[in-house]
């Protein structure tokens, strides 16, 4: 895949390209990286050709050297029957078709470091590998939000076409365990895993019980890093360190957000002053910016 969320590599071949085919592509905000010129595309110099069924599409998000309005099937086929008879089959060979190939061997070597690891606990990375390593290949995957979604749409390889059933840039929460629900009814002959950050999943949870009382049999896989940890890592870049502020209850042994648990125990609330002095008032530590060390 294309874009922030994808492989740096065809970002690298995007930009540096002399002509672009789009077909069906919105250009996106996930799918471009960013509007600035040269960061994963670079109209003009390069010169864009963009297929697309919405006429809107066309120059919405950049200069369109040829828009065609059709559907996708049609002009790919109406395209391969001209190359046919132009029989330009001389690149496959050639230069930049060894470029391609280089830059995708690299990027399976710097894959490859992440899939190995010792990590205790487990790595998204390497529990991401192991399960594709363990699926049939014609799993139906289905993924929204968070870093599983990221990094399934960077490592996570698929091979038959409808196997992979994502929210795209939306990145909805609360998607997969419906989505993956329904995809079984559809497909009962076909496995289908659902992979889940443990936010994304608290949203959708109660949904288990509809998979149990209809008895349709997913595999449900979630990720739990303890936190919204890729909103995390948003904050820490764009924001450094000091002022990224998560969902995480604990610290080690301290206790970060409100104390549930003890709420519940110690507690009957009637009221919002009953919090007082029983761990679940908003005590200082609950500001953000303290996580990790302080940078001066
Ligand atoms: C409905 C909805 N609300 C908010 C967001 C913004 N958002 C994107 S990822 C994320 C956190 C996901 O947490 P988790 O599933 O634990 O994955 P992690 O970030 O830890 O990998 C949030 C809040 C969203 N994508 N969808
Ligand atoms: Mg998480």
């Amino acid at each position: 895949m294309h874009g922030c969320q994808g492989q740096y590599l065809w970002s690298e071949l995007t930009r540096s390209a002399d002509v672009l085919l789009a077909v069906g592509c919105r250009f996106a905000d996930e799918t471009t990286c960013s509007y600035r010129r040269g960061v994963a595309f670079f109209f003009p110099p390069t010169r864009l050709i963009h297929i697309d069924i919405d006429p809107h599409e066309i120059g919405k998000n950049y200069p369109t050297e040829v828009g065609i309005v059709a559907d996708a099937r049609a002009a790919l086929g109406a395209l391969a029957l001209v190359l046919e008879d132009l029989g330009h089959r001389d690149w496959i060979g050639g230069a930049y078709a060894g470029e391609i190939h280089r830059l995708r061997a690299e990027w399976h070597a710097f894959l490859a470091q992440h899939h190995n690891d010792s990590h205790e606990p487990v790595t998204i990375s390497t529990l991401l590998y192991e399960t594709h390593v363990a699926l049939p290949r014609n799993t139906l995957v289905v993924h929204s939000s968070g870093s599983t979604q990221a990094q399934i749409l960077q490592k996570f390889p698929f091979y038959e076409p409808r196997t992979c059933l994502t929210t795209g840039g939306f990145s909805t929460m609360g998607f997969t365990l419906p989505a993956a629900l329904g995809a079984k009814l559809a497909r009962p002959e076909q496995p289908v895993v659902d992979i889940v950050g443990d936010g994304d999943f608290l949203i959708h949870v109660q949904e288990l019980s509809t998979a149990v009382r209809y008895g349709v049999p997913i595999v449900y896989i979630v990720a739990n890093n303890q936190g919204w940890m890729s909103i995390r890592d948003l904050q820490m870049a764009a924001l450094g360190d000091v002022h990224a502020f998560v969902s995480d209850f604990m610290r080690g042994d301290e206790v970060y957000s409100l104390d549930l648990t003890r709420i519940a125990a110690e507690v009957r609330l009637l009221e919002p002053s009953h919090l007082a002095g029983r761990g679940g008032g908003p005590g200082p530590s609950r500001r953000p910016g303290r996580r990790g060390p302080r940078r001066r």
